[in-house]
């Protein structure tokens, strides 16, 4: 395994030699992924190249005041085969970036990962050239992508400084989860220093939410349940609670937190069918649980404290599968 150090100067060497980018992330994106693809859209077009941001899916509305965030498309350019280089963000599997993905890494002419998710990239089964950098002590793949452009000698602006910042408040629950360190509070200050503004970043990430959110999510702690002895907390939701809300699936990103805040909890999930037949399962643990290889089980993924899958079927199977999983996890001695 290549160090870090020397994996960054890789990534840096390609997208200097690259002209043109096409930079994603993960499906279903969150602060870290749109946080990442606008910093490094941002700084890559003000080098001279030439960028489309994509994500699958929709821009969560609490990331909409991010500088930038109107240019993320949801489809992808109609450009020739090996044209470009292709940069997923935020996650290490192609699938993760969703359909497009496969038909991206076979189209492309070169790949850069940049993740601090559990996972060995998928540069292995490609021929062209790939680097990644996944670096799972990084608190957000915004620190990453910090780290690229120190590489690259380039300048941080304003706007790149508060898309990374929102990138690492979001991904550490503001400087709260495990992934927080004194690297984390070095960085922030640094991005302080080239302009974020810590409190405009906070209103907006964690106190601009909609009313619909609110409401669903009082429907989401009315359907609160616990299991053994509280270790384990479990919250559902419906697809007609969305629709009695007016409310979207992306507002749903840190429900499963309020599940996690119960004294005696050490796991919690949130189960949602948004549409009818497919079921999200979001984990979190608190100290001994290894969430991402529980959520393995299900062919998800993620990281040690947080994690998530997603499977078609029925919910109530899904719930009755993940208890008894859940089981082995928490009753198992450890701690
Ligand atoms: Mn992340």
């Amino acid at each position: 395994m290549k160090k870090t150090s020397s994996r960054l100067k890789e990534v840096a060497d390609l997208v200097t030699s690259a002209e043109r980018f096409l930079i994603t992330a993960h499906e279903r994106p969150d602060g870290d992924a749109i946080g990442s693809i606008l910093a490094m859209g941002s700084l890559l077009k003000e080098h001279g190249k030439d960028v489309v941001m994509y994500t699958q899916d929709e821009v969560p509305s609490g990331l909409s005041f991010l500088p930038g965030v109107t240019s993320i498309e949801h489809s992808v350019p109609d450009w020739s085969a090996n044209s470009f280089c292709l940069v997923v963000l935020d996650c290490n599997e192609i699938e993760r970036v969703g359909e497009e993905g496969p038909g991206l890494l076979a189209k492309c002419q070169s790949s850069i990962i940049l993740d601090h998710h559990l996972g060995e990239g998928f540069c292995n089964g490609v021929t062209k050239p790939c680097c990644s950098v996944i670096d799972t002590s990084a608190s957000a793949t915004g620190q990453i992508c910090y780290e690229l452009f120190m590489e690259l000698g380039w300048n941080i602006t304003k706007d790149v400084a508060t898309c990374i910042y929102a990138a690492i408040l979001t991904d550490t629950g503001g400087f709260r989860y495990s992934n927080t360190n004194g690297r984390t509070f070095e960085l922030a200050r640094e991005l302080v220093e080239a302009g974020a503004d810590p409190y405009g970043v906070a209103l907006s990430c964690f106190e601009s939410k909609p009313l619909s959110k609110l409401k669903l999510l009082g429907l989401a702690l009315e359907t609160l349940e616990v299991y053994y002895n509280g270790l384990l907390s479990i919250m559902t939701l419906t697809p007609e609670m969305f629709e009695l809300c007016g409310s979207k699936e992306s507002e749903t990103d840190d429900f499963v937190s309020y599940a996690r805040a119960i004294d005696t909890v050490e796991m919690a999930a949130l189960i949602k069918e948004a549409k009818p037949g497919t079921v999200s399962v979001s984990l979190r643990s608190k100290r001994f649980v290894n969430v991402a290889e529980l959520a393995g089980r299900f062919g998800g993924g993620g990281h040690f404290n947080a994690a998530g899958f997603r499977v078609s079927g029925n919910p109530l199977d899904v719930k009755e599968r993940l208890i008894e999983l859940a089981g082995q996890y928490l009753t198992g001695g450890k701690s």
